[in-house]
């Protein structure tokens, strides 16, 4: 009896174990996601920290063939601003894996002072190792000449959905003096200056910040440990029943 609970418990963990959840900084060191590419399962997490300070990035899901553009039905975390010495906790954009099957690609829609995606701002789930490689994605966008025209994105995408925007900043201790609430005050993170137009300067694609194509390994809080937890407790409960 109470071996059979002790089992389906055990059973239970192992089940909720085996989503992991994968780290990908964003604009932490520039106009970069870390790492760029991540291998991620079918209702694996990777979750987005918008880390860099200051920053205003975004995680906007693109086709390979069009890779600075809004993915029709994909998904968009939309703009988020973190200002200079913000200390966190950083905003997080959580996405689902809903189709690992094929590769999910991602670009940064930002404008300001020039737009992120021509300097290589963009990132891939899951992106092949030979063809469609994460390389050949961040050369097509560096070679674009311009940004084109944006449209807003949801939080459902394609192969990869968020069930809510990004948490919002915390306002308050962790926020540095006078960096107030945004809508109001003019900062000076690198996102200011409201460049709407899509017809603005004209855009240097080569002026690529430092570090811009970093691999920092990412944090994979990988299911693997607890699994074997869960299996050893697993095979203890079995065989002390
Ligand atoms: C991406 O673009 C390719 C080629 O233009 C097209 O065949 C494909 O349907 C597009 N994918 C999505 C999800 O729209
Ligand atoms: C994102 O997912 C992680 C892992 O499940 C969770 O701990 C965190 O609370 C989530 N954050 C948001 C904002 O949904
Ligand atoms: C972030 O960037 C967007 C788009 O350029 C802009 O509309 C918004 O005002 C920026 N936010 C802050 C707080 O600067
Ligand atoms: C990124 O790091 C991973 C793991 O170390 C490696 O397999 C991959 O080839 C690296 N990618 C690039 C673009 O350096
Ligand atoms: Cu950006």
């Amino acid at each position: 009896m109470l071996s059979k609970l002790n089992l389906t418990f055990a059973l239970a963990i192992i089940s909720t174990a085996s989503a992991a959840v994968v780290t990908v900084q964003v604009g932490d060191g520039g106009f970069v996601y870390s790492p760029q590419n991540v291998q991620a399962s079918k209702g694996d997490i990777v979750s987005f920290q918008f880390s860099g300070s200051p920053g205003n990035h975004t995680v906007s899901q693109a086709n390979f063939s069009a890779p600075c553009e809004q993915l029709e039905g994909g998904f968009d975390s939309n703009f988020v601003s973190i200002p200079s010495g913000f200390k966190g906790p950083n905003p997080v954009f959580n996405l689902t894996i809903e189709d690992d099957t094929k590769p999910i690609w991602f670009y940064c829609k930002q404008t300001a002072p020039s737009p992120h995606c021509l300097t290589g701002m963009v990132g891939s789930i899951n992106a092949p190792t030979t063809g469609n490689t994460i390389e050949a994605f961040t050369n097509a966008a560096k070679a674009l000449t311009s940004l084109p025209a944006q449209k807003p994105g949801g939080l459902q995408g394609i192969g990869a959905s968020a069930s809510s925007p990004p948490s919002p900043l915390q306002n308050g201790a962790s926020q540095p003096p006078g960096a107030s609430t945004a809508s109001n005050s003019p900062s000076s993170t690198s996102g200011t200056g409201s460049s709407t137009g899509s017809s603005t300067a004209p855009v240097s694609s080569n002026t690529s910040p430092s570090g811009s194509n970093t691999n920092k390994s990412g944090t994979i809080q990988n299911a693997a440990g607890l699994m074997l937890i869960s299996f050893t407790t697993l095979l203890s409960i079995v065989f002390s029943a």
